[in-house]
């Protein structure tokens, strides 16, 4: 990671302007409960740029034009300093030795240095970059840093003039995806992979819903994940209709279907995956028709992905075939275009077909640019994600449908000619499921 953070940074300095400016933190610890801490993860941009994973650390990157009309970059870091004591404790540091070579950067600072350092670097440059999500971060540490700056002006000191948004322009660099992230955000499917296989082979009636989520994320961490990508949701029977339902506390029923959404986090890519199989490893009649349209919509959405294709038609692919489905399934009734139209959906289907998907599972990067849906490119990875959400107490739809969410996803990234799926491996189709359940599950 550390060589690809180098790159990252080289094509962030390509982009810049001259006489900019950029600060990225690491972020900080934060306390779970009393002196318990959260499991640290740094900021994805912070580890994008850095491939580094302590908390409280800065990196800084200038681009300067000197007298001779030279163009000169410098990357820094402040970090925390070495402390054989608390280090005993809580774990090695690298230090502010080590950095440079290890992190193949500049130089590096010990944090109490900030404010001595950053000004000498901070003179003479025009734009300051930071992530505007952390407004409330920076202003206080850099106002006073301008301030001085600019109190400096008779001796010919220059202070920036102009804040600028980072993440308009680095969030665009992480929404194309290189060979080498690829290749991670693959390992970080295929991990994912294995751990919805092994909640699949786990389900049996009355088993507890985070007993399959133990399953899951053992599988995760034995093959090298260092954590989850986001909160596992293991949702049986109507919790299913509970789009971010992550309690797990439920006991299974026999003919509950198991809608699990989960993804391993590898090397600081993140997979998402969506399965939905019946607990006894036999879909009823209800079950397997509201599940071959959310197939068959998933399916779709999937074949359309390919350089130049709007965004939002993926949407639309998906969304048509399950309006198609909720007709047939007797739960709308009318004209599938007047139904769109009317959005007479949105009770079932209420969520968006998919996401970008990268360091963080929701990743960055803007979906519409000048107002349109923006038209994939090749690099650019998304999650396809249709599902359909009936709730117990829908007194309009028939009964047997009632109570069922189902939901499939699988991360796809676009390529030259078409796409690439990258979570083949999973049993699909209701034959699939019910023959894989038959050969691995424990019913
Ligand atoms: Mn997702």
């Amino acid at each position: 990671m550390i060589e690809l953070a180098r790159q990252h940074r080289q094509r962030l300095f390509e982009a810049m302007p001259e006489n900019g400016m950029v600060v990225v933190t690491s972020g900080a610890e934060v306390i779970r409960n009393r002196d318990v801490e959260y499991h640290f993860r740094p900021q994805s941009d912070f580890f994008y740029l850095t491939g580094f994973e302590e908390p409280e650390a800065c990196l800084v990157m200038t681009k300067r034009c000197d007298e001779a009309g030279q163009t000169k970059t410098m990357t820094g870091l402040f970090l925390r300093s070495k402390d054989p004591e608390k280090e005993t404790w809580e774990g090695k540091r690298l230090g502010v030795d080590m950095a440079p070579n290890r992190l193949k950067i500049d130089q590096a600072w010990s944090n109490d240095q900030f404010e001595s350092v950053m000004p000498t670097h901070m003179a003479g440059m025009e734009t300051l970059w930071f992530s505007f999500d952390q407004l409330g971060h920076w202003l206080p540490r850099l106002q006073p840093m301008i301030e001085s700056l600019k109190a400096q002006g008779r001796k010919g000191v220059t202070a920036p003039s102009r804040l600028e948004d980072l993440d308009h322009l680095l969030h665009e660099h992480r929404l194309i995806k290189s060979e080498a992230e690829l290749a991670k955000l693959r390992k970080a499917a295929q991990v994912s992979v294995q751990g919805h296989l092994a909640a699949m082979q786990s389900v049996v009636a009355q088993r507890f819903e985070y007993q399959l989520q133990a399953d899951l994320e053992a599988t995760f961490k034995r093959h090298g994940a260092k954590r989850e990508a986001f909160a596992t949701i293991v949702a049986a029977g109507e919790n299913a209709c509970v789009l971010h339902y992550t309690e797990n506390r439920a006991p299974i029923g026999a003919n509950d279907l198991v809608l699990v959404d989960a993804g391993a986090e590898f090397e600081g890519y993140a997979g998402d995956i969506t399965t939905t199989f019946p607990a006894s490893g036999r879909f009823n009649q209800a079950q397997a028709q509201l599940y071959n349209w959310v197939l068959k919509a998933q399916r779709a959405a999937v074949d359309v992905i390919a350089p130049g294709v709007s965004y939002f038609q993926v949407h639309e692919t998906a969304r048509r075939v399950l309006v198609e489905g909720l007709v047939d399934c007797g739960i709308l009734h009318g004209e599938v275009d007047a139904l769109i139209e009317a959005e007479a959906y949105k009770p079932y289907f209420m969520h968006g077909t998919g996401h970008w998907l990268g360091m963080d599972v929701h990743d960055v990067g803007a979906y519409k640019q000048d107002g349109q849906w923006r038209l994939l490119e090749p690099g650019m990875v998304m999650t396809v994600e249709p599902g359909l959400y009936i709730s117990s107490e829908d007194e309009k739809a028939p009964s047997d449908f009632r109570g069922l969410g189902i939901r499939i996803e699988d991360d796809v990234a676009v390529t030259d000619t078409g796409h690439e799926v990258l979570t083949l491996g999973l049993p699909r189709t209701v034959a699939e499921i019910e023959q894989w359940m038959q050969a691995h599950g424990e019913n």
